[in-house]
């Protein structure tokens, strides 16, 4: 086929049912970019000989190098299927996980996507990740099971035993989607049921709970996958071939004259033919005969296999060939690869991207048929509920629905990510072939430029012999011409660097209603945008062409130009009508990562994208060269606008810091930095770690594993320790034996005792995975405390409320009753893993779970809710301080449960007695005054009060707003009630799914154990001699691990890491031995052994704060070389 116009794809653009918008996901190396490559040779744009090496879609330098893709890119494609013509609008996606979110942003704008897995490999951790991306995005996927060819040539299977394996990928990847579907039918029965049972409490009705009701209903045929279906594929895209059942149902209906719809059904399954009767028969396993899928599909394969690769049986390769009827050309069948041989048959009989293109034509959505769900999942952030939404905006959604180019509909499009490109590659600025007509007028152009340059040169020899200062007259308009030109030119030169500067980003977008031209002015709607307040403030019918008042988080642009995505290269367009993807020129002013562009005001930002990993990898970055940091600091914020999961940031410290997933990632950053976006040296500081800090319950064994409290203590050391302790409590401070922490604040006006508790580990997991949830609860009191509606929707709620028992059911014992309900924050940033308790007597605050009594007992709530006493933010804002840095290396704190025991704040009148009264007195005198203002603001308030009732508190005064001090006081109470308890620092751990096969596994062991490493389990890969071993590594002794795992086991085993979890080091860094048993093993510094103090110092070291350590030890006068002379 030969190449397909720009016009043609233009034509096909307006046509939605025959568009389909796509994406190629895997785990990496599973031939995703290979798989590309042969559809896009069926389209011509490369040749099909180079398709599956050329790897077009990688266009980047180091993607081609280290051979895996790192960006998605896009690319249309044109493809006739019966008597219609589609377009497809395919992305192809990286696998390496550090790139995941790179997934995240092609799987938003699609409708569907093809599923590779690789058939030797099977389902491997991404391929689990881009499945559930997939179903978070409700997109449809296909399956195509790649590299069969492996099957046959590296793992020597029989067809049999092929089929078997193949049959076992099958079950795993179902599995898979089996458990997405499953936690989803059930979830939209609960809230099902919820709707009805509210009816029936209105009608008063019997009501039976039904389980299985849900899943039995649902219509889960399209979700499996399965060859009879349609909607796998087997492939080899490596040879270019692939098939699906189809094919060969109807191959063999013309053959053996069976009705293609029995061999459809009959062609993956337990059934053979009965060669005497003719007939297809069920059982073949039982009977032990090959089943149909073997005989007809797979024994062809191996024995093609067999004939041309491995016994290169030239008259039986001819036999073939001429019973297929497929064409060879002398140069390959001569060819010394006899793959080449191969691919040329196999990709003639079975092409691949015929097979693949069908597939996707027939089974994935067109824009059209965009579910009403998942339009209401894209307009609702966060905890909203669709129905709350102003009714213009929920009008929207039908046009979502109908993804109509009509002149009337409002234009809608989402940009997952920014993409840098470079100037010379934009279509505008690219060579393109004279006209004979533009030859004239240069050839024109550079005549007269000739003349002036001749007349100025007589002028200057002029001017040179008359040697006067002025310019004779005659000469002067011949000068003037040289000024304008020397002056035309200079502006070019300079207009080039200009150019060159500036980075040309081009958003990837799609358009999902209207049709977007090339100028048209839109609205820029920021992720906090909120269309209610927006509709409100703008006049009506006002649009984005008007000057518009100002609205937070909404701003104008004009799409500058607008471009059809074609791999490494861009064409421009005049117009993109509804349900394509396409990119836009000119948004870099406006569009950070991502953005909701709309004519219509009433349109919500969409939700935000589902980003898989979190980036974790850090490292500080500076210039080479000092004076170098202006373009540093623009070259990161490029950086920062062209990657959608970097993040870049300025410390407190000056250092620059660039966060990345993983080291991979890490390295493109840096390199993109150097090469492109900043074009400077920079040199990158080693990879910060990051850490947290907790408390644990004292441990029962020594470090030398005797128990504790039996041996006799070392005396000297120990009464060191004691002294540290006792130097601790001062006038505001005191500290009890049992760790409860009393501080009073400078002016002696409040005091807080504060106790820190470890909590539970999974209680501690519990609140790590549910961050967002908090973060949306936290959100909800916020509001409810401003007197404001909540629209929160059920499942929100429903999910707090099972946050709340599971918390509750994980906080049990004598220790921890009632917790939950006198939870008092989450910290720090207000949403992280640690508590903050509400164990003071008699202080009745409203429960952080307020939201939850809804209905009848709102009235109550507000009633508490006046009873929440003053600087009551104060300690939060104390606690959130503490939380966020620790005292031992300044890291956030996690899993500790701060308990406030008692809160005293001396009347203000009474403070001179130095007399207390009862917190609800205190209450009740200031009912009045609410807490929710900021703490400067209550300062201020409780300021004048203090100095109008006692004048000669003015002593008091000079320690600020007692809202100040009691947030310092509370921070440094928690700092200190951390230290009264055993302190440990917490690591964070990666997991990592390795591959090996035997001979490796032995070296392999031994990098993990050097790294401290642990194996989780080890299995061995069924049908294969590889084994599978999952293992966890602390993040810190992870830098270089896939590198030296590569080399170790020369390149057979390549490890990913992902975050997995934070975990205890177990080790005190505050240990000396006390013991004599300790001190025997340990000696007296007993630094040695100490991980976590290493660590530790290593993280004071980088922050500039002071570590304990002794420098030079043992110190002789170096002997000085004259005197060995
Ligand atoms: N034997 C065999 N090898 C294949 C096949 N398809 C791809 N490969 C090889 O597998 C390797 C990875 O292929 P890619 O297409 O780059 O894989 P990918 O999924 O795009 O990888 P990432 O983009 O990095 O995730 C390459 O070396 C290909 O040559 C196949 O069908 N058979
Ligand atoms: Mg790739």
């Amino acid at each position: 086929m030969g190449h397909t116009s720009l016009e043609k794809i233009i034509a096909l653009q307006r046509n939605p049912a025959n568009i389909r918008n796509l994406c190629i996901l895997a785990h990496v190396d599973h031939g995703k970019t290979t798989l590309a490559d042969c559809l896009i040779a069926s389209n011509g744009i490369i040749s099909s000989r180079l398709a599956g090496k050329l790897r077009y879609l990688d266009s980047r330098e180091d993607e081609q190098v280290r051979g895996i893709t790192m960006k998605s890119s896009a690319i249309s494609l044109h493809y006739s299927h019966g008597d219609q013509e589609f377009l497809l609008n395919l992305i192809d996606s990286p696998g390496h996980v550090d790139f995941s979110s790179e997934v995240s942003t092609a799987v938003r704008l699609c409708d569907g996507a093809i599923v590779v897995v690789d058939a030797v490999e099977g389902v491997c951790p991404q391929t689990q990740a881009v499945l559930r991306q997939a179903w978070l995005e409700n997109i449809r996927p296909v399956l195509v099971i790649n590299k069969i060819d492996r099957l046959i040539m590296e793992l020597k299977l029989s067809s049999q035993e092929a089929y078997t394996h193949l049959q076992k990928i099958l079950e795993q990847v179902n599995a898979v989607t089996g458990g997405l579907f499953t936690s989803k039918v059930l979830e939209e029965r609960a809230e099902k049921e919820e709707e009805k049972e509210k009816e029936r409490n209105m009608a008063c009705g019997e009501h039976v709970h039904d389980w299985s009701a849900g899943l039995e209903e649902a219509d889960d045929s399209q979700l499996y996958f399965s060859p009879d279906q349609g909607n796998v594929v087997f492939a080899s895209a490596i040879d270019g071939w692939g098939f699906s059942i189809q094919q060969f149902a109807h191959i063999y209906s013309q053959k053996m004259g069976i009705k293609a719809a029995v061999l459809l059904k009959t062609l993956w399954g337990d059934f053979y033919l009965n060669a005497k009767a003719k007939k297809i028969m069920k059982g073949a396993q039982a009977k032990g005969k090959k089943p149909l899928f073997v005989q007809l599909v797979l024994d062809n394969i191996w024995s093609l296999y067999d004939a041309v690769v491995t016994r290169r049986d030239k008259e039986k390769v001819e036999k073939v060939v001429t019973s297929l009827g497929v064409k060879v050309m002398a140069r390959e069948s001569r060819h010394s690869d006899p793959k080449v041989l191969l691919s040329a048959i196999c990709s003639q009989w079975l092409p691949l991207s015929q097979a693949v293109l069908s597939m996707v034509c027939e089974k994935l959505p067109s824009p059209l048929d965009m579910a009403a769900e998942r339009v209401e999942k894209l307009m609702t952030v966060g905890a909203r509920r669709f129905d709350s939404l102003p009714k213009q905006t929920q009008e929207l959604k039908k046009a979502f629905l109908q993804c109509s180019s009509g002149e009337n509909s409002p234009v809608i499009v989402f940009v997952s990510k920014m993409f840098a490109v470079d100037t010379k590659a934009l279509p505008q600025n690219r060579q393109r072939p004279l006209t004979q007509e533009e030859l004239a007028q240069r050839r024109e152009l550079a005549r007269q430029r000739h003349a002036d340059r001749m007349a100025a040169d007589q002028t200057e020899s002029h001017k040179d012999l008359t040697h006067t200062g002025t310019v004779p007259q005659e000469g002067q308009p011949a000068g003037l011409s040289t000024a304008k030109m020397e002056s035309l030119t200079l502006k070019d030169s300079k207009s080039e660097e200009e150019e060159e500067q500036k980075e040309n980003f081009v958003a990837f977008a799609r358009v999902y209603s209207g049709v977007v031209k090339k100028g048209q002015r839109v609205f820029v709607l920021g992720p906090k945008y909120d269309p209610t307040h927006g509709l409100r403030m703008l006049p009506e019918s006002c649009s984005a062409s008007d000057s518009v008042c100002e609205v937070p988080h909404l701003s104008c642009c004009s799409m500058e130009s607008i471009y059809l995505l074609m791999g490494r290269e861009l064409e421009e367009l005049e117009e993109v009508p509804a349900g394509n993807i396409l990119g836009v020129g000119g948004l870099q002013e406006w569009v950070l990562k991502s953005a909701t562009l709309s004519t219509s005001p009433a349109c919500p930002p969409f939700t935000p994208l589902n980003f898989e990993a979190t980036p974790i990898v850090r490292v500080a970055i500076e210039p080479k060269h000092p004076s170098e940091m202006p373009k540093l600091v623009r070259g990161m914020r490029l950086l920062n606008q062209a990657d959608p999961c970097a993040e870049v940031l300025i410390q407190e410290t000056g250092e620059h810091v660039l966060v990345t997933a993983g080291e991979v990632h890490l390295q493109r950053c840096l390199d993109d930095l150097r090469e492109r976006f900043a074009k400077i040296e920079i040199s990158a500081s080693k990879p910060i770690i990051p850490f947290r800090e907790t408390v644990v319950r004292p441990p029962k064994v020594d470090m030398v594993n005797e128990e504790m409290g039996r041996q006799q203590k070392v005396a000297i050391i120990h009464q060191v320790k004691e002294e540290v302790s006792q130097g601790r409590s001062s006038d505001n401070l005191h500290v009890d034996p049992s760790g409860l922490v009393t501080l009073t604040t400078p002016n002696k006006l409040a005091t807080v005792s504060i106790r820190a508790i470890p909590l539970p580990q999974e209680v501690t997991c519990l609140l790590e995975s549910n961050s967002e949830l908090i973060r949306t609860l936290e959100q909800v009191n916020m509001s409810l405390r401003e007197g404001k509606s909540l629209d929160v929707s059920l499942g929100t709620l429903e999910a707090i409320a099972a946050l709340k028992t599971q918390l509750e059911s994980l906080l049990q014992g004598r220790k921890w009753r009632n917790t939950v309900e006198h939870i008092w924050a989450f910290g720090p940033r207000r949403y992280g893993p640690n508590i903050l308790l509400n164990s003071v007597e008699g202080y009745q605050r409203p429960s952080v779970w307020q939201c939850l009594s809804r209905g009848d007992k709102v009235s109550e709530a507000g009633a508490q809710a006046t009873v929440l006493r003053d600087l009551d933010n104060s300690i939060v804002s104390g606690f959130q301080l503490a939380t966020l840095s620790g005292p031992m290396c300044e890291e956030p704190l996690m899993g500790v449960c701060f308990s406030v025991e008692r809160w005293d704040i001396q009347s203000l009148a009474l403070s001179q007695n130095q007399d207390s009264i009862s917190p609800e007195d205190l209450a009740h005198q200031k009912v009045e005054r609410r807490s929710e203002t900021s703490p400067q603001a209550e300062g201020s308030a409780a300021g004048p009060g203090q100095a109008r009732r006692r004048p000669e508190t003015t002593t008091a005064d000079c320690y600020g707003p007692v809202s100040g001090q009691l947030i310092a006081a509370t921070k440094e109470a928690c700092r200190h009630a951390f230290q009264a308890q055993p302190q440990r620092l917490m690591a964070a751990m990666y997991t990592c799914e390795i591959m090996a096969t035997a001979e490796v596994l032995g070296r392999m062991y031994g990098v993990l154990g050097k790294r401290e490493g642990r194996i989780l389990h080890e299995e061995m890969k069924e049908g294969t001699d590889m084994f599978i071993i999952k293992a966890i590594l602390p993040v810190a002794e992870s830098f270089g691990f896939a590198d030296e795992i590569r080399k170790k086991t020369s390149g057979l085993a390549s490890p990913q890491l992902v975050f997995s979890h934070w975990e205890v080091i177990s080790s005190d860094p505050y240990w000396v031995p006390t013991t004599e048993e300790e001190y025997l093993h340990f000696g007296e510094k007993a630094d040695s052994a100490n991980q976590a103090l290493k660590y530790m110092n290593a993280v004071r070291r980088r922050k500039g704060l002071y570590v304990e350590e002794k420098i030079v030890e043992y110190a002789e006068k170096q002997r000085t070389l004259s005197k060995n002379k």
